[in-house]
C-alpha cells in the first residue's frame, strides 16, 4: 500500500542529508555551509573555513557564529538553502504522486518551519529532523476532521442511518457489507437498504451481500423512490430494534444534476446521521476533486477510501481530509468482508516512512 509515495518520502529524507552533511569544500562553493553535526564527528564547515576566509570576516559572520554556537550546544543547522532543492524535489514527488495541489503546498512549508525552527527541541541526526519534519507535516493534513466512528455510533440516537454516496464502482455496496460486519463484530445489529434503484441488477447485487451475512434488506423496484426505501429501512429499524440503518444510492456523476437532487432529496426526507462519501484510492486526484464536489451537493460527514490495496500512489489519502475538511474512516483493503479497517492517520504516517521498503 503507498509503496511509490512511501520510497519518494524516503528519497527526500536522503536528499536532505546528502545537502545538509555535504563536505565542507562543496559547500562552500554553494556559498554555505549547511549543518553542525552534534557529535562533532562528521564534518564541519569551520575549520576547513579557515583556512580559507579571512579569520576576521568569519568571526563577524553571524551565521559562523550561530553555528559554532550550536556546534558548542550540539544543536543542528539547517539553512535554508540546503531545502530548496530537496523541497522542491519533494513537491514535485508529491504532485506526481496525486498529492493536491494545496495540500503538497501545506506539507511543504510545514516541513520548512519544522526544519528551520530555532528552537526545536535537540534531535541527533539530520535523518530524524527530517523524519520529525516529515511526520508533523503529514500527520497535519491526514488528521484533519478526525472523529472515534464507534464512539459516533455509540452516542447517537438509534437507529443510526448512513448513508454511502459516491460514482459507479467504487466499492459502495462492497464497504456496506464489509461495514454491516464490521459492526456486528462491535455489537451492533444494522439492516441494508438498497437506494440504488437506477441501475438493474442492483437489488440481486446487494442482496447476495445481506444473504450472506444474514441481514434483512430493504429493497423497492427498480426506477423507485431512493428517499423512500431509505426511509423504509429507518422504520422497519426502529420496529425491530436494529441500531444502524446502512443506505445504499446508485453511483453518480456529480454533474447529473437529476441524480444529484435524488440525494438532496434523501438528505430532506430521511434527514441521515452520516452521509459517507466512497471513492477508490486508486483514482487519486480524481477521487479528490469527487470528495469536495460531493461534499458541496450532499454534505458528508466522512470518507471512506477503498481499494487501497491496489494503490501505490497515496495521494487522495493524503489530499481528501484536507480538501474537505472531513476525515476518512475507513480505508478498503481487499474484496473480502474482513478487508476493511479504521482510517489511523498516526499509522499510516509511521507506515510512510517506515525504513523498510
Ligand atoms: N481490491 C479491492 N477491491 C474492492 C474494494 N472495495 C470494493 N472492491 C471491488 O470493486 C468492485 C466494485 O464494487 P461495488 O461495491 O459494486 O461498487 P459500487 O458500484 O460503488 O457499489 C467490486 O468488484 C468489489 O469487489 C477494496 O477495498 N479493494
Ligand atoms: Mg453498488
Amino acid at each position: 500500500m503507498f509503496d511509490g509515495l512511501k520510497d519518494k518520502l524516503n528519497d527526500f529524507r536522503t536528499d536532505v542529508t546528502e545537502q545538509a552533511e555535504a563536505e565542507p569544500d562543496e559547500a562552500s562553493e554553494d556559498g554555505e555551509a549547511a549543518l553542525v553535526e552534534s557529535d562533532g564527528q562528521s564534518t564541519t564547515a569551520d575549520s576547513t573555513q579557515d583556512d580559507e576566509a579571512s579569520t576576521e570576516d568569519d568571526a563577524s559572520d553571524p551565521s559562523t557564529l550561530k553555528r559554532a554556537k550550536a556546534f558548542a550546544t550540539g544543536r543542528i543547522i539547517i539553512e535554508e538553502e540546503d531545502l530548496e532543492e530537496p523541497l522542491w524535489n519533494l513537491e514535485m514527488a508529491l504532485l506526481e504522486s496525486d498529492v493536491e495541489m494545496s495540500v503538497a503546498e501545506e506539507i511543504l512549508d510545514t516541513v520548512r518551519e519544522t526544519m528551520l525552527g530555532e528552537t526545536r527541541k535537540q534531535v541527533e541526526t539530520t535523518g530524524e529532523l527530517v523524519e520529525e519534519a516529515l511526520h508533523d507535516a503529514l500527520l497535519d493534513v491526514i488528521a484533519v476532521g478526525q472523529f472515534d466512528f464507534e464512539e459516533r455510533i455509540a452516542e447517537t440516537e438509534p437507529p443510526v442511518t448512513i448513508v454511502f454516496t459516491g460514482v459507479n464502482g467504487v466499492g459502495k455496496t462492497t464497504s456496506i457489507a464489509k461495514l454491516s460486519k464490521w459492526l456486528e463484530e462491535r455489537g451492533y445489529s444494522s439492516v441494508l437498504a438498497n437506494g440504488d434503484t437506477y441501475r438493474a441488477g442492483a437489488n440481486e447485487q446487494i442482496r447476495e451481500h445481506a444473504d450472506r451475512l444474514d441481514r434483512k434488506l430493504i429493497a423497492h423496484e427498480q426506477g423507485g423512490d431512493p428517499a423512500a426505501v431509505i426511509y423504509d429501512a429507518v422504520e422497519y429499524a426502529e420496529a425491530n430494534d436494529i441500531d444502524v440503518v446502512l443506505g445504499d444510492t446508485a453511483g453518480r456523476l456529480h454533474t447529473s444534476n437529476d441524480l444529484m437532487a435524488q440525494l438532496e432529496k434523501i438528505d430532506r426526507v430521511v434527514d441521515p446521521d452520516l452521509t459517507l462519501f466512497v471513492d477508490e484510492s486508486v483514482a487519486g486526484q480524481d477521487a479528490v476533486t469527487r470528495a469536495e464536489e460531493f461534499d458541496d451537493s450532499a454534505a458528508i460527514d466522512g470518507t471512506i477510501l477503498t481499494k487501497a490495496d491496489a494503490d501505490s500512489s497515496g495521494g487522495a489519502a493524503i489530499s481528501i481530509a484536507y480538501v474537505t475538511g472531513k476525515p476518512i474512516l475507513f480505508l478498503g483493503t481487499g474484496q473480502d468482508y474482513d478487508d476493511i479497517e479504521r482510517f489511523d492517520p498516526e499509522w499510516l504516517v509511521d507506515q510512510l516512512l517506515a525504513e523498510d521498503s
